[in-house]
């Protein structure tokens, strides 16, 4: 009797796993903390198909951001965002939601960024990022943080994001 339940165990595990091979991957969750100057963890790894939720946290002491994409732009010299943004260019939106963080001064940084960008000040608030990968972003992505013209990007506050078929 034993043996028939562990055999029938068996058998449900390999159709519970025959029906997962055309299935989409699972979601994923990752906790981004911003400080002086890394994103941590440093690399994110997605799949085509997966529904993605990035929660941004801040526990440096200025203000950090993140944006995606590829190719630094250069402007006066200055590393002020990607050539390519990779929500933009997929024809992606993703959703934002900021969860008790204060109203930010204005610091005059935003008309040097183009593409998507979220930036939070140091405490305890959050910023929530979800998105489903379409096939268009398959490849390979860079994070970054622009902040104070560049000084982030250039002292290493950059990442990898790597996201697979
Ligand atoms: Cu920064």
């Amino acid at each position: 009797m034993k043996t028939l339940t562990i055999a029938a165990s068996i058998l449900i595990l390999a159709v519970v796993l025959a029906a997962c091979s055309g299935s989409p991957p699972e979601p994923v969750r990752y906790t981004i903390d911003m400080t002086e100057y890394a994103f941590s963890p440093p690399s994110l790894d997605l799949k085509v198909g997966q529904d993605v939720e990035l929660t941004l946290i801040n526990s440096g002491q200025l203000v950090h951001e993140v944006m995606f994409g590829k190719d630094v732009m250069m402007m006066n010299n200055r590393p002020s965002g990607f050539q390519t943004d990779m929500f933009e260019s997929t024809g992606t939106t993703p959703e934002v939601t900021m969860t008790n963080v204060m109203e930010m001064d204005e610091h005059g940084e935003e008309e040097t960024h183009a593409g998507f960008m979220v930036a939070l000040p140091q405490g305890e608030g959050q910023a929530v990022i979800k998105f489903k990968v379409t096939p268009q972003m398959a490849g390979e992505w860079e994070m970054g943080c622009f902040e104070q013209d560049g000084v982030h990007y250039d002292a290493g506050m950059k990442g990898k994001v790597t996201i697979s078929r």
